[in-house]
Order: structure tokens, then C-alpha cells, then sequence
């Protein structure tokens, strides 16, 4: 059985930076990845309009200067294959495929309190064993299907946004049908809409959606970047959101009607999460989120010829933001063509998926192909899906059954020597990922050497420290707007999911103090032997 420093699960962005980091350190590290080839998030969400809402300018590591510099991204918000092609590139010239086996998916790990060892196994049948566990398995890697009767009926094409063909996908005259409206859904909609005879797209809940104001990059924009990089980046590590964007400074509620709607035009204008970043209390007031509710209503309404179908697309049921906000490039216009149809599964629910296409409880929609846009088993689904066994025969999965207890985002109580990169606890998904992977990513190694340095095999992260933790982040989020929400930043998109807050809520600047301290205290809170 060989013996590791290191297995580091999932060969996405997190991944390829951790094993950057050990093998810089001349560390044994061995990498596991599901795919055949790296790219994480962006290996398997290749469905038609896929990009990323935070800028490409700023969604790329930070520790490589001279590439970005090099680098040129065509697009604000580039797409998809720009974005495995940045990564791609990442990987090759940094040498890190060697580091991976790939198209090999980790089921189980197994703690050996008496060695302090790790023993993973593979579903390939490998059994390595590895001082410490490194799980970069991605806060949205774990495709969400639907609990339809008859989804294995249908006798068409299935597809799933999360785990899109690489061939990509034709859908020139042919009746599609979209499940959901998410993120995923308002990116590929209007693309299918372009390509397919008739697209049925069926809506459970609005989703609110505001325009990416997406465009070519501007030159200009791409030159003031690159000429004031160090500056951008160490600001963007230091900020609440991860990135280059306005910190908090205007509060709706001061405005008058009129400030209001000449400062919302302005933000609409920049797009996407620009129409959040400025506002103190949008998150912490629900009058001043009614207010930008509002107004985009009456945005997307300006959009959508049939008034009634404006109405079923406005988000009424949760305040704006509460649900990752989308953000979308002509997806009210696409309702305006004549073979887009709205169905709400609202006024009627989908009652089964049949071999020919779905019967809601007024009628059959006959298709040839279903698109499930139906999410993720967010933020723990990855890990909770691998037998990870800790200290006494726990096993994560059922530690975490009423929420995914944690220290910092980073540790469990129970399972020394056990990393989880952007795990539930840590500012992840609500901030530019990139930014806080390197962030944990750092950690992670500088806490490895500092054991190393004292010839301390383990670590492990306290229960009383960890209450505390959980405490803390719960009390952040009450303290917040996000819980009214049917989200899955709480779980919500689940059936029999705990409804638990899962990521931290005080931005990316606060947590990286936060963890600092932890550092330069010995690393309080944990356990080392
Ligand atoms: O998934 P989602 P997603 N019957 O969970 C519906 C990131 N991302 O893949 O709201 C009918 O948001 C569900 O309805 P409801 C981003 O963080 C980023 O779109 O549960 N419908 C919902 O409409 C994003 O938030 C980018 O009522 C069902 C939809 O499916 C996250 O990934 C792009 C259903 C799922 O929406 C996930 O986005 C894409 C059922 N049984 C994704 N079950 C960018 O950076 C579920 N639904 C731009």
C-alpha cells in the first residue's frame, strides 16, 4: 500500500493549486479525480451558455502574475471553454496532470487512530494510505436529480446542465423540455431556444435575475487591469467579496424614490452582482430588499411582452439575492419567441416524466429531449457522498446529518488530519471561489508546515472550538435576510436536508483575519499531537 504525504481528491481549481503548493514543497502527494482530465466545475458544466459571473479579469489565480499579465480573456464574462482553456493551460504548464489519476473517483477513507494515517480507497480498486486528506471536491459538484416518478422512463435524451456531453448537443428541430430555472437554466435557455422547433421551459420557482452586461472586453478596461495588477489582486484578497467591486457604502433605505431609481438604473447598468455590492442593508433590511425588488420587477416586466408571463417570471416568494442571484443575457426576451413557453408548475405540478416526454396535471408535453437544470446537492453533497470514516468509527455523513458541523470551513471534529478546501463554513460561494480557494488553499499548506516544522502528525479541530464556530455562523446568517429563502445556501433544494445555514456570511475579508488568528495563535481551536 503505498504511503503519501498527501491525497488531494478533485482536480479543479482548488485541487491543482493544493497540489502545486505540496509538490513545491517536495511533498509525496497523489491526486484523485472523477473526470479524465482537469477543470473541475468547468470539466462537467459545458451545457450551452455556461460562463462565470465574477469577471474574468479577476477569476484566474493570483499566484501565477506573469500569465495573467499574458493572459487575454475575450470576453467581461468569458465563456466556459475559455475558462477549462485557462486551467487546462494551468495544468500543463505547471506540470500537475502527473500528480493525478484521473477518471478515478475516491469512495472511501478510513482514519487509523494509532498511526494517524488516512487509508483511501478508489472506485479502481486503489488503497493508498496519506498522513493527511484533502478534499477539493468543489461546493456544486454533486448534480441534484429530481425525485419524478418515471425519470428513468423517459425513452428521449436526458440531459443534465451539471453533466453536460462533451460533444455538445444538437437540439435543431426537436421539442426540448428545460427542468428548472437556476443559474444554469437562465444561461442555456436562451442558446437552446436559438437551436430546438419548441422549448418547454418548466418553472417551479422564479429565480431572481438581473442582466449580466456582458460584452467583449474593452481594451482599456483588460490594460488599466494588467497595469495596476498587485494592487487589484492584494485588494481583491482583503475585500468582502473576493474581487475588484465596490464595498458597501450607499444604504437604500436613506434614499428617496427618485435617488433610488437613478442609483438602481446605475447598477443595472454594470450588471450582474453589481446590483448588490454597494448596499449596506439590502441583506439586513427587508424593506430596502423590497425596494430593489421592485424596480427589478418592473425591469424584467419592460422586457417581456405578455404581462402575464412577466408576472410568473418575477420572483415574488423570497427576497432578491437570498437565492444566488442570476444573471442573464436576453433570457426575458427569449419568452417573447413564438416557440418559448412558460409552463408553472405552480398552477400545474409535474405529476410524472413518461416515455414520451412529462405530464404536469393538465396535460402531456410530448418531447424528444429533457433538460434537468436542477442544481446541486450544494456544498456537502461531495463529501458526504465518499465513506469517510473519523475517530471511533464515525462517519461524516452521519455527523453531518442534522448540518454540517465544522471548525473555520476547514476541519471536523472527529477527523484529524482532514481538510476540506471551501467546505460548508467558509465564504466559498458567496464570494469570487478563486479568491477564497487560494485563501484556503494557503492555510492549508502553511498549517502543514508549521506541523511538519514541529513533527506533529496530527491535528484535529476541538469540539467546544467548533461549537463556537457553529454558533458564530449561524448567528451571522440570522442576523441576515438570506434564511427566508427556500435556497440551497441552506439546504433547501434537498429533500431530508438539514435546514442549516451553510456558507459564512461575513465576507472573505473577515473570515481570512479570522483564520490568521487562528494560525498565529498555535492554531487555537484545534488539537495537535
Ligand atoms: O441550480 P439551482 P443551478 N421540479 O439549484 C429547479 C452556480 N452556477 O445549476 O427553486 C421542478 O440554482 C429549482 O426549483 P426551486 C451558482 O452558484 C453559477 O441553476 O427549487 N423544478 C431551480 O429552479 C448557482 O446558484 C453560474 O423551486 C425543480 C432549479 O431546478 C448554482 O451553481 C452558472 C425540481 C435549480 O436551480 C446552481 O445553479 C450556473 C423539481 N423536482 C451555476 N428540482 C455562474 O457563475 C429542482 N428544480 C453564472
Amino acid at each position: 500500500m503505498p504511503h503519501l504525504d498527501a491525497v488531494v481528491v478533485g482536480a479543479g481549481f482548488s485541487g491543482l493549486y493544493m497540489m502545486h503548493r505540496l509538490r513545491q514543497r517536495g511533498l509525496n502527494a497523489q491526486g484523485f479525480e472523477a473526470g479524465k482530465d482537469v477543470g473541475g466545475t468547468w470539466y462537467w458544466n459545458r451545457y450551452p451558455g455556461a460562463r462565470c459571473d465574477s469577471e474574468s479579469l479577476s477569476y484566474s489565480y493570483s499566484f501565477l502574475p506573469e500569465l495573467d499579465q499574458a493572459w487575454h480573456w475575450p470576453e467581461r464574462y468569458s465563456e466556459q471553454p475559455e475558462i477549462l482553456k485557462y486551467i487546462e493551460h494551468v495544468a500543463t504548464t505547471q506540470d500537475l496532470r502527473r500528480h493525478f489519476r484521473f477518471q478515478t473517483r475516491v469512495t472511501t477513507a478510513d482514519f487509523d487512530e494509532t498511526a494517524d494515517l488516512w487509508t483511501i480507497g478508489t472506485d479502481q480498486g486503489d488503497q493508498v494510505t496519506a498522513r493527511f486528506l484533502i478534499m477539493a471536491t468543489g461546493c456544486l459538484s454533486q448534480p441534484n436529480w429530481p425525485a419524478i416518478e418515471g425519470l428513468a422512463d423517459f425513452k428521449g435524451e436526458t440531459f443534465h446542465t451539471g453533466l453536460w456531453p462533451h460533444e455538445g448537443v444538437d437540439f435543431a428541430g426537436k421539442q426540448v423540455a428545460v427542468i428548472g430555472t437556476g443559474s444554469s437554466a437562465i444561461q442555456s435557455i436562451p442558446r437552446i431556444a436559438k437551436q430546438a422547433d419548441v422549448l418547454f421551459v418548466f418553472q417551479r420557482t422564479a429565480n431572481h435575475c438581473v442582466p449580466a452586461q456582458n460584452h467583449a472586453m474593452d481594451p482599456e478596461a483588460e490594460r488599466a487591469y494588467k497595469a495596476d495588477y498587485m494592487a487589484k489582486r492584494e485588494q481583491a484578497r482583503h475585500s468582502f467579496a473576493g474581487d475588484v467591486v465596490p464595498e458597501l457604502y450607499i444604504t437604500i433605505m436613506d434614499l428617496s424614490d427618485d435617488e433610488l431609481e437613478r442609483e438602481l438604473d446605475r447598477t443595472w447598468g454594470q450588471g450582474g452582482f453589481y446590483t448588490q455590492y454597494p448596499y449596506t442593508d439590502i441583506f439586513t433590511d427587508k424593506r430596502a430588499n423590497d425596494r430593489v425588488m421592485a424596480y427589478s420587477h418592473r425591469h424584467i416586466r419592460s422586457r417581456v411582452n405578455d404581462p402575464g408571463v412577466a408576472d410568473l417570471l418575477c420572483a415574488k416568494d423570497h427576497p432578491i439575492g437570498t437565492k444566488r442571484l442570476c444573471a442573464d443575457t436576453l433570457y426575458f426576451e427569449t419568452y417573447n419567441e413564438d416557440n418559448v413557453h412558460l409552463v408553472d408548475l405552480n398552477d400545474t405540478p409535474i405529476r410524472a416524466i413518461r416515455e414520451d416526454g412529462i405530464a404536469t396535471s393538465d396535460r402531456a408535453y410530448e418531447v424528444d429531449a429533457i433538460v434537468y437544470a436542477t442544481g446541486f446537492n450544494a456544498m456537502t453533497g461531495a463529501l458526504t457522498s465518499v465513506d469517510i470514516r473519523g475517530c471511533d468509527g464515525r462517519v461524516l455523513k452521519e455527523v453531518w446529518n442534522d448540518g454540517p458541523v465544522n471548525y473555520l470551513g476547514l476541519g471536523v471534529h472527529g477527523f484529524p488530519n482532514l481538510f476540506t478546501v471551501t467546505g460548508p463554513g467558509s465564504p466559498s460561494v458567496l464570494t469570487n471561489m478563486v479568491s477564497s480557494i487560494e485563501q484556503h488553499v494557503e492555510w492549508v499548506d502553511r498549517c502543514m508546515t508549521w506541523l511538519g516544522d514541529r513533527g506533529a502528525t496530527r491535528i484535529e479541530a476541538d469540539q467546544e472550538a467548533q461549537g463556537r464556530w457553529v454558533g458564530y455562523l449561524n448567528d451571522s446568517a440570522n442576523a441576515t435576510i438570506f434564511p427566508l429563502a427556500n435556497s440551497w445556501y441552506i439546504g433547501a433544494n434537498i429533500p431530508g436536508k438539514a435546514r442549516v445555514f451553510l456558507p459564512y456570511v461575513n465576507g472573505l475579508k473577515t473570515y481570512r483575519d479570522e483564520c490568521d488568528a487562528v494560525a498565529e495563535d498555535g492554531y487555537a481551536g484545534f488539537a495537535i499531537a
